[in-house]
């Protein structure tokens, strides 16, 4: 094997350590665990960039919960033992609000939060 192919293989290789790197690390939609627990979102303000795409992973670990953002159409039942998954494109920015929608106790009324996208 003379010197030109040989630089030329490794040449290859490198480009292909560099593509295998490059997809390993490639990310996904961000996930983001959200803890619905008596009687409030952790956490309770969540932002996203607009454009961006989530996934947002809701446990509870006490008792069955809700999610619901009515000005994105977003709704989920949060099950003790499951992960509920949201996955969520912000198209607009803004603040928008959240609240569990499964009475979970006697502060169910208060539990609530912010989803914040940034333009
Ligand atoms: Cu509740």
């Amino acid at each position: 094997m003379n010197m030109d192919r040989r630089l030329l293989l490794a040449g290859f290789a490198a480009t292909l350590v560099a593509a295998a790197s490059r997809a390993a690390s490639e990310p996904g939609p961000r996930r983001i665990p959200v803890v619905a627990r008596k009687f409030v979102f952790i956490p309770n303000e969540i932002t996203v960039r607009q454009g961006e795409s989530v996934v947002l992973e809701f446990t509870a670990p006490e008792v069955a919960m809700g999610f619901f953002a009515p000005e994105l159409g977003l709704r989920a039942l949060i099950v003790p033992g499951e992960v509920a998954k949201v996955p969520f494109t912000a198209s607009q920015a803004g603040r928008f609000d959240f609240l569990c929608d499964v009475f979970c106790g006697d502060g169910h009324e208060g539990m609530n939060g912010h989803l914040v996208v940034l333009a």
